[in-house]
């Protein structure tokens, strides 16, 4: 079972991940990203991919055209754990 955030972590959200939205309740973030056309999406999104297999930790996402919405949670844990931090941080290293 992967341990949900306490509330001093998830207060620590904001400053570590200034670019995410924190969602109601804590249960998420989001963030959403804009590319120049559907092939920089879409090659965003292949890296991501990739990233979310490694950490074994996916999103859920969207796309139109070069718009692309990710939503972080964990589903194991029922809210947001490390796996969310973990993988936030790794997306906005690329
Ligand atoms: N991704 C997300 N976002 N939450 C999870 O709880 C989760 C996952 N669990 N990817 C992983 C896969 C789990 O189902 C597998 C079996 O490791």
């Amino acid at each position: 079972m992967v341990e949900r955030l306490d509330a001093g972590a998830r207060a620590e959200l904001a400053v570590r991940l200034p670019e995410w939205e924190v969602l109601a309740e804590y249960h998420a973030i989001r963030r959403k990203f804009r590319f120049k056309d559907f092939s920089a999406a879409w090659g965003f999104m292949s890296r991501v991919a990739l990233l979310a297999e490694a950490q074994d930790h996916h999103p859920e996402w969207s796309n139109v055209y070069n718009r692309v919405e990710i939503t972080l949670t964990t589903h194991d844990a029922g809210g947001l754990s490390t796996r969310d931090l973990r993988l936030a941080l790794a997306i906005d290293a690329l």
